[in-house]
């Protein structure tokens, strides 16, 4: 049976793919961060009860910034593929905790390359490598020979994350890819990322417990795809015949602007009336344009997003509906 480690399985990706690699086969390792409070809820129904856990999928505790934890979960495990997915992801943070943002999605996945290394192993290696690397964008539509330009402390640190994993490929033969992932987005999305926050406010507002929404920047591009899709090219990355670099797209663009509106409109909402402008949510530097190329992942990989924007947009607001609904039922019954 092949071993699976992944870095960042409570997120939102690492949970697809946890999902994902156990219907192919894998016994799943994951690691994770120790929390005041329960933080495992996305892989929760994977895990089954606390008390009879899968026997196919193992939390250890380790972080992306302590080395040790590492190199002890790399050589216990000796893992056949290493996804490294954890990273402070949140863009308009990074600019707050600019250093803690390079420790850990910059520095942390030197950290994993050298425990890989000290162990004297070889398993593949795939690091989350992001559109945000392009940032002011120098080609449209970006692909994988488009020149960087990171616009904050995540894209910057992602940068080096990229270029690291290149090294160790062509220094020490190591089958290492980098999975350029354009904006994936899924009902199990971080609440604070722009469409999940959308998404849950329609449904709290066509629900009468919320009135406002505030955000900042409508006008920025981005394209966006559903998770669900991108993580299958994360695995068909390390089954591929050689290691190499790839961007993951939907190759369409649309703006924050009408983002809201389809979700809004699901609900028979309108937006105007409920959006409120906040200057907090903008970034120092922003990007302002993703589109990407993904033609060399359907032509190498015969990978191609199967979700379209719209419907990612529906499932998204449909699942955040039905959710609040939920919840709003569980505190009726308290009472
Ligand atoms: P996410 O939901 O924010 O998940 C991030 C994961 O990283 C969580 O499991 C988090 O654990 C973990 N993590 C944070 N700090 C850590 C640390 N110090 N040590 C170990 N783990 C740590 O992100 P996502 O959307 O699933 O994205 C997965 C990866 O792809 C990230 O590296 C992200 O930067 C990258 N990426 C994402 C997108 C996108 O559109 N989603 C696009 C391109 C690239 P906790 O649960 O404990 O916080
Ligand atoms: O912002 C604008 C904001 O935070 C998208 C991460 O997964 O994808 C993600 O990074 C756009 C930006 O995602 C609000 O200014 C307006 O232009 O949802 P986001 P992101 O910054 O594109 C990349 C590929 C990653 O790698 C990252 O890990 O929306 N925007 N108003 C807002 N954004 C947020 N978060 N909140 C607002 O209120």
């Amino acid at each position: 049976m092949k071993k699976a480690l992944v870095t960042g399985i409570t997120g939102q990706d690492g949970s697809y793919l946890a999902e994902f690699l156990l219907t192919k086969g894998y016994e799943v390792y994951g690691i994770i961060r120790r929390s005041s409070s329960f933080n495992t809820g996305r892989i929760d129904p994977i895990y089954e009860d606390p008390h009879v856990p899968n026997p196919r999928l193992r939390l250890i505790y380790g972080d992306l910034n302590d080395a040790s934890s590492l190199n002890h979960a790399i050589r216990t495990i000796q893992p056949d593929e290493i996804y490294n997915l954890g990273a402070q992801s949140h863009v308009r943070v990074s600019f707050d905790i600019p250093e803690y943002t390079g420790d850990v999605t910059g520095l942390g996945t030197i950290r994993l390359l050298e425990a890989i290394r000290e162990a004297g192993l070889k398993p593949k290696f795939y690091q989350a490598s992001s559109s945000e690397m392009f940032g002011k964008v120098l080609e449209v539509p970006q692909r994988e020979s488009t020149p960087f330009y990171p616009r904050s402390p995540y894209g910057a640190a992602k940068v080096y994350s990229y270029w690291i994993t290149v090294n160790y490929r062509e220094a020490y033969n190591l089958f290492a890819c980098n999975g350029i992932l354009f904006n994936h987005e899924s009902p199990r999305r971080g609440e604070t990322f722009v469409t999940r926050k959308i998404t849950k406010a329609a449904a709290r507002i066509k629900l009468g417990v919320q009135k406002d929404l505030y955000l900042g920047n409508l006008d920025a591009k981005r394209d966006w795809g559903f998770a669900g899709d991108y993580i299958q090219a994360m695995w068909m990355m390390l089954q591929a015949d050689k290691p190499d670099d790839y961007v993951i797209a939907t190759g369409e663009t649309h703006t924050v602007r009408e983002m809201l509106e389809l979700a809004f409109n699901r609900l028979q909402l309108d937006w105007k009336k409920h959006v409120k402008i906040d200057e907090k949510y903008y970034r120092p530097t922003e990007v302002d344009l993703l589109i990407g190329d993904a033609s060399k992942a359907k032509r190498e990989l015969g990978w191609e997003p199967k979700v379209h924007f719209e419907e990612l947009i529906t499932m998204m607001v449909d699942a955040d509906l039905a959710a609040e609904k939920e919840r709003l039922e569980g505190v009726r019954l308290k009472r």
